[in-house]
């Protein structure tokens, strides 16, 4: 998979893109991203990307131009997705990050300043996504998010043995169980006696029943779409 980054900040990108999956699929060619600096398709000797906006108001939006240049001279493969980081995307979910995944090309556009000038999301992108209810400052790190979301879904990405892949929260729908490792006791904290039983069963059910009761307490959002059982779903209806 190829993975087109346009940013004003491309310095921002070379340390995260090394380091953990991401940096060991890239050197095993699985992804090859590159990270463009918008200014490199500015025409003024200042090189701006902004301007005051249309109808007045405080601070900058970042204009078309230099955005329309950049994806043309990176020219995508047509209907590949050129995606606009911006807090009026939909939010991004692993759904989302399933189908980016399934892609030959993936054009990440990042916003700064007050934001982007609508003709960029209309006409230039083909979706905008947001990673969350919250102000950021541009659209980097949440290109690098959806970046490792979309990267370790490549088939190989993930090495067998951290193939929990299936068990993530969010693959599932559910929150993940807690996890325990050595030692079984630390500072008078015990891990719960089923985990050493060795009952591979008892441990299944157990793990099962922490997933829903905590999806239920901590993201009741997300039961509606998860996958439960019949006898799960009264379950949890009962359980309040
Ligand atoms: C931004 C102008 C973009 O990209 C985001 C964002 C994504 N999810 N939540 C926020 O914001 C960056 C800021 C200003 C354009």
């Amino acid at each position: 998979m190829k993975i087109n980054v346009v940013t004003i900040f491309p310095e921002m990108f070379a340390p995260t893109l090394e380091a953990g999956v991401v940096g060991r699929a890239r050197r095993n060619g699985l992804v090859q991203v590159e990270v463009h600096d918008l200014r490199e398709h500015t025409a003024d000797k200042r090189r701006t990307v902004d301007d005051a906006p249309f109808g007045g108001g405080p601070g900058m939006v970042m204009a078309p131009g230099p955005f329309f240049a950049a994806v043309e001279s990176l020219a995508p493969p047509p209907g590949s997705p050129i995606v606009l980081l911006s807090p009026q995307g939909q939010v991004f979910t692993q759904t989302h990050a399933e189908r980016l995944a399934q892609e030959q090309t993936l054009t990440l556009l990042c916003g700064r300043y007050e934001g982007v000038d609508e003709r960029v999301a209309q006409h230039l992108a083909t979706m905008e996504l947001s990673v969350g209810d919250y102000v950021v400052s541009g659209g980097e790190i949440p290109a690098l998010l959806v970046i490792d979301a979309v990267t370790r879904l490549l088939p190989g990405a993930v090495g067998r043995g951290e193939e929990a892949v299936g068990d993530d929260s969010h693959t599932s729908g559910l929150l993940q169980h807690p996890q325990y490792t050595r030692p079984p006791e630390f500072r008078g904290y015990a891990v719960p006696e089923v985990l050493l039983s060795g009952d591979h069963a008892a441990i299944a059910r157990w793990r099962r029943e922490q997933s829903l009761r905590r999806t239920q307490q901590r993201r009741p959002d997300l039961l509606a779409a998860a996958d439960l059982t019949a006898e799960e779903r009264v379950l949890m209806r009962e359980e309040g």
